[in-house]
């Protein structure tokens, strides 16, 4: 677990060594911008941070930021972040990807995880598209859409994933868009804040693929629902939000602390379990790590 910052950390200190590949104009930049920011105004130090990802252009990202970083499986994400932050609860845990990576092959996983309430982060990249494989429907693609794999239209309904969300016990609930730093980083740093599964689908429009999810659609169809005066406390009320139609909700739906999975171990293990002693001698460590490693 590392020790709580001393210094003053900038935005500088979470520049990745590699300079993102994602295209030009590409919602993704201002994710990764508004986590840096987020992240250095809360002074949280690099080496207190780790960022699991699945597949994808949006799973890039631990990548092109200056933390602990895991790029997994398609969908996968949520399983390793969370059985990081069992085994060492002292550090910030973020998980991130695609609206087709968490809400598609990952779908499972976000609910449990929501419902379980392990202590993190979770950051969908939202472009109801699949990017990486050049412009498929994805679980939050229109209904009638034409995509590449629709040419049609998209015969089915997205998936509404605030009400997803609210409804399985997630304990933090938010909507961001990268086209509205302001808010964004506001959202992130209560996100990292909240003590629980925090949940923020960000709109994080695809400039390549995605046509009708544009940065101009999202700045002309969206609106502060703390501006209108919502009470995140209300799960009936963030329930209507999520459920409005036309109108677009961005801001915090849904945030109610209760107990994380995690606290009672905490209570019996005060020493991360990645700091404890192995149980076994350091012969037959090394054995069994030669065996599965
Ligand atoms: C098990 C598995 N199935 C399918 C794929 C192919 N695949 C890679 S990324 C992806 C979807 C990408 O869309 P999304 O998660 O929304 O991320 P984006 O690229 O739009 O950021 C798919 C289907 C894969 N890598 N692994
Ligand atoms: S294909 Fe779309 S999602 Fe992928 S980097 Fe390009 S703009 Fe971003």
């Amino acid at each position: 677990m590392p020790d709580t910052t001393d210094r003053e950390i900038t935005v500088k200190d979470f520049k990745g060594h590699i300079n993102p590949d994602w295209c030009p104009g590409c919602g993704d930049f201002g994710v990764l911008n508004v986590l840096q920011r987020s992240l250095a105004e809360m002074n949280i130090a690099p080496e207190e941070v780790m960022i699991v990802s699945g597949i994808g252009c949006s799973s890039n990202l631990p990548g092109f930021i200056n933390t602990y970083g895991m790029h997994t499986l398609h969908g996968r994400s949520l399983p390793i972040a969370q059985g990081f932050k069992l085994a060492n609860h002292g550090m910030h845990v973020i998980a991130c990807g695609g609206d087709g990576d968490g809400l598609g092959i990952g779908v499972g996983h976000l609910i449990h995880s929501m419902r379980r309430n392990v202590d993190m982060t979770y950051i969908i990249m939202d472009n109801s598209i699949y990017g990486l494989t050049t412009g498929q429907t994805s679980p939050t693609s229109g209904f009638n859409m034409k995509t590449k794999s629709t040419p049609f239209g998209n015969p089915e309904l997205p998936v509404n994933p605030m009400a997803l969300a609210i409804s399985a016990g997630c304990s933090f609930v938010a909507r961001g868009f990268s086209g509205n730093p302001k808010q964004l980083v506001e959202i992130y740093k209560a996100a990292i804040k909240h003590k629980g599964f925090a949940f923020i689908d960000t709109f994080s429009p695809c400039v390549t693929f995605n046509k009708v999810n544009t940065a101009q659609y999202y700045r002309e169809n969206t609106y502060d629902i703390q501006e209108d005066g919502h009470d995140s406390s209300d799960m009936q009320a963030a329930f209507a939000r999520a459920m409005e139609d036309g109108k677009i909700g961005t801001g915090i739906f849904y945030q109610k602390e209760r107990p994380t999975y995690e606290e009672p171990e905490k209570e019996t293990f005060d020493i991360p379990l990645v700091d404890q002693p192995l149980g076994v001698d350091e012969k037959l460590a090394n054995e069994l790590n030669a065996q599965f490693l």
